[in-house]
């Protein structure tokens, strides 16, 4: 099995309950609260606005083979933020203002801290982490939805032909890195790869439950 195969495998209980997220199973069934996605449409606007410091890392960092691949990615967050911007207009939220809530906080950090501290093939994984969760998450979405959702384009933009091809990119990309690597830092990029994926399901949370800065 290709690593990037085994590592989902490798954490497989986080990968189930993060898909299992009772945000996604509400934004299938269409019964979330519009409070609920306006409240993760603001975090992860954030998140993908800081996302672009640890893309832009990671291309300092990346083999010459690899620059263009990475570099084509910012403009592509870039179209994304101009989304969010869309979706906030059409629902009347302000973008202005939010304060990053503390697991927004802490991964965009942790993200930060991988690109600056760990191996490329480690920060690597990261993105790829984060990236599929991302595929598989709003793709179960979209594979359970029984009628159009008011946030339809979210859904299909991030359960796209287009971002498979590019998640199946990065997998790909990962597998030749992974061969290159000995055994302690295939360990590394495991562990990384769980705290993406635990990291990923408490973003869930905080757009179901509004966790926030206690004081
Ligand atoms: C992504 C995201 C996907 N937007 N937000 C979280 C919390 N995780 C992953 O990344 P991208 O860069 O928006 O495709």
């Amino acid at each position: 099995m290709a690593f990037s195969e085994r590592l989902v495998h490798a954490v497989a209980p986080q990968w189930q309950a993060m898909l299992q997220h009772p945000f996604l199973l509400q934004l299938a069934d269409g019964t979330l609260p519009q409070g609920c996605f306006e409240r993760w449409l603001r975090q992860d606007y954030l998140f993908v606005r800081e996302d672009l410091g640890f893309i832009g890392c990671l291309v300092a960092r990346a083999p010459q083979a690899l620059r263009r691949m990475l570099g084509d990615f910012i403009p592509a967050l870039h179209r994304e933020l101009d989304l969010f911007e869309a979706m906030a207009q059409e629902l009347g939220v302000s973008l202005d203002a939010t304060e990053p809530a503390p697991i927004c906080h802490a991964y965009n950090m942790f993200l930060l801290a991988t690109v600056q501290t760990r191996s490329f093939a480690e920060s690597f994984t990261v993105l790829y982490g984060a990236e599929r969760a991302y595929y598989d998450s709003w793709a179960w979405v979209k594979s359970h939805q029984r009628q159009t959702s008011p946030y339809q384009r979210f859904i299909d933009h991030w359960s796209s032909d287009a971002f498979a091809a590019w998640v199946q990119d990065l997998a790909r990309t990962l597998d030749t890195l992974a061969v290159r690597s000995g055994p302690d830092e295939l360990a590394r990029m495991e562990e990384l790869f769980r705290f993406v994926v635990r990291y990923e399901y408490l973003f869930w949370d905080m757009a179901l439950t509004g966790s926030e800065w206690p004081v």
